[in-house]
């Protein structure tokens, strides 16, 4: 068993209360860790560290925190086959797409704060004989929650603008997930991080990240999430005030047009439904398509989708792995359930799918596709968040955006067409965050980031994350 310790105060430690519970590899169905169950004696001791903490850090030259945060992207480069392994495993993703996707977009995240630490800058005014001019600076003590599905991505997406701009962070992984973290913990002393600027407390939702949302000496938390979470998160900053940024929940629509490059279009809504085995916030889970090619795209979507090899996460074949957790993979099969009491037809897969050997008791569930069903009905309307999609049929751009906006989440969205007068309108009308045009999942680190409507709260992005964590002050002197 590999039990795993809290990080405060530049130490490991274990939880005050003694308590633990099982790391579960889903893939397995079986306890392979155990996890501290901290909460808010945890926690105290964690911020009077980060407080302690705090008046050096916010004076230590930018560059001095940017090569802190660079040595720690060189680390985890240098261990970067161990963090691949962890990842899969905790997340029951294929080692490839951990090994291509997560772990190095985990160092470019470092590097990319690295590179921007120091670079905020304030503004400057001028009224008659008045002069003022604004400074960007860190607020203090500040908190980042994060998910279970790209646990090291968005748990160093949320870090690395924090502590670049001098704030010193407690940060909560996901209880489903917190190998990678814990294994970043283990090189934060090597990277010259000084004691309490980075503590990292696991831990549940319920308690430890309760606790979080209510502390009054914690100024701002980023959160990314499911969109009940993320309410429940933002009325309890809000009794104190607390700055938040929410990237929730999506049901983003993929909406493809007969005039588009067509094997271009087959692989891109092949991707954005089913990498990760759909557990991606931009996922595309709705595929609207144009009534006049609605079969000649089943002919090809399906056999594409039924040819995605699912397997043992740690095979290097493995396109297709494991769904996160017991109770996870339940709520997705329940809403498969869901999907044929009201009236859906099954194309392909709607099953949890029985591996051999040593993925046995895994939760693996089948890259399934419906058709048939209204886009006002639950499964059009709620996050799956698995592999699962519909197709929807319609008849012009104007049906296509109704159907596109008529859900309560506005995330991102992708549009496959050949005419490029048409994708700029359903840009500029689809109620969406991010809209991508005949890609999906293109991200510039650069770009703002972040949902509309119970998508979010708050854009990300690089310039928009390190804004995020400071305070911006106003100072004006009068000539006399
Ligand atoms: O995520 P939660 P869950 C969606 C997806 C999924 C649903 C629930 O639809 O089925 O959310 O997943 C911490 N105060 N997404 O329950 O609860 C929790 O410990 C403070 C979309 O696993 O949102 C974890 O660290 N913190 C999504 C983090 O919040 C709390 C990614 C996320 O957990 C808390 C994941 C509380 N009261 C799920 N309760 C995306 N948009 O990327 C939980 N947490």
């Amino acid at each position: 068993m590999n039990t795993i310790q809290n990080f405060i105060g530049g130490r490991h430690i274990a939880p005050i209360s003694q308590i633990y519970f099982d790391n579960v590899d889903p893939a397995m169905g079986a306890a392979y860790g155990q996890i501290p169950d901290s909460g808010a004696a945890d926690l105290e001791v964690a911020v009077t560290a980060a407080k302690n903490a705090f008046p050096t850090w916010r004076d230590t030259p930018a560059a001095t925190r940017a090569a802190m945060l660079s040595k720690l992207a060189e680390l985890i480069e240098a261990h970067k086959e161990a963090f691949a392994r962890a990842e899969s495993i905790d997340t029951g993703k294929p080692i490839a797409l951990a090994r291509s996707v997560d772990i190095p977009r985990s160092i470019a995240n470092l590097r990319t704060f690295a590179e921007a630490a120091g670079t905020l800058s304030g503004q400057s005014f001028k009224k008659d004989r008045s002069e003022s001019y604004t400074l960007r600076q860190p607020i203090g003590v500040v908190a980042t929650i994060s998910p279970w599905n790209l646990p090291l991505l968005l748990f160093t997406w949320k870090m690395a603008p924090a502590l670049a701009v001098g704030n010193c962070v407690i940060a909560k992984p996901s209880e489903v997930t917190p190998m990678t973290a814990y294994l970043l913990s283990e090189l934060l002393n090597d990277a010259g991080f000084p004691p309490g600027v980075v503590n990292i407390l696991h831990g549940k939702g319920a308690s430890i990240g309760a606790a979080i949302t209510r502390h009054p000496d914690i100024a701002a938390i980023s959160f990314t999430g499911g969109t009940a979470t993320g309410i429940d998160i933002y009325s309890n900053a809000a009794r104190q005030l607390k700055k938040v940024s929410l990237e929730l929940g999506g049901k983003n629509p993929t909406v493809v047009f007969e005039d588009a490059d067509w094997k271009k279009t087959i692989d891109g809504a092949v991707a954005a439904a089913f990498t990760n085995q759909g557990q991606v916030c931009l996922c595309g889970s709705r595929i609207l398509i144009e009534e006049s090619a609605y079969n000649k795209f089943k002919a090809d979507f399906l056999p594409k989708t039924e040819s995605i090899a699912v397997g043992d996460p740690l095979e290097e074949s493995t396109q297709h792995g494991a769904t996160a957790s017991k109770p996870h993979m339940d709520k997705v099969l329940s809403y498969i359930e869901l999907a044929k009491k009201e009236g859906g037809r099954i194309l392909t897969g709607g099953t949890r799918r029985m591996l051999n050997g040593r993925c046995k008791d895994g939760y693996f569930i089948e890259p399934t596709v419906i058709e048939n069903l209204p886009p006002s009905c639950r499964t059009n309307q709620e996050e799956i968040f698995g592999p699962v999609v519909t197709l929807i049929p319609f008849k012009n751009e104007e049906e296509a955006l109704a159907i596109a906006n008529g859900t309560q989440y506005g995330l991102a969205a992708s549009v496959w067409t050949g005419n490029a007068a048409r994708a700029r309108r359903m840009a500029e009308r689809l109620d969406s965050g991010i809209v991508w045009t005949n890609c999906w999942n293109v991200r510039d680190l650069d770009t703002p980031f972040g949902g509309m409507k119970k998508s979010g709260v708050g854009r990300e992005g690089k310039q928009r994350a390190m804004e995020f964590f400071t305070e911006e002050k106003t100072v004006t002197s009068m000539r006399t």
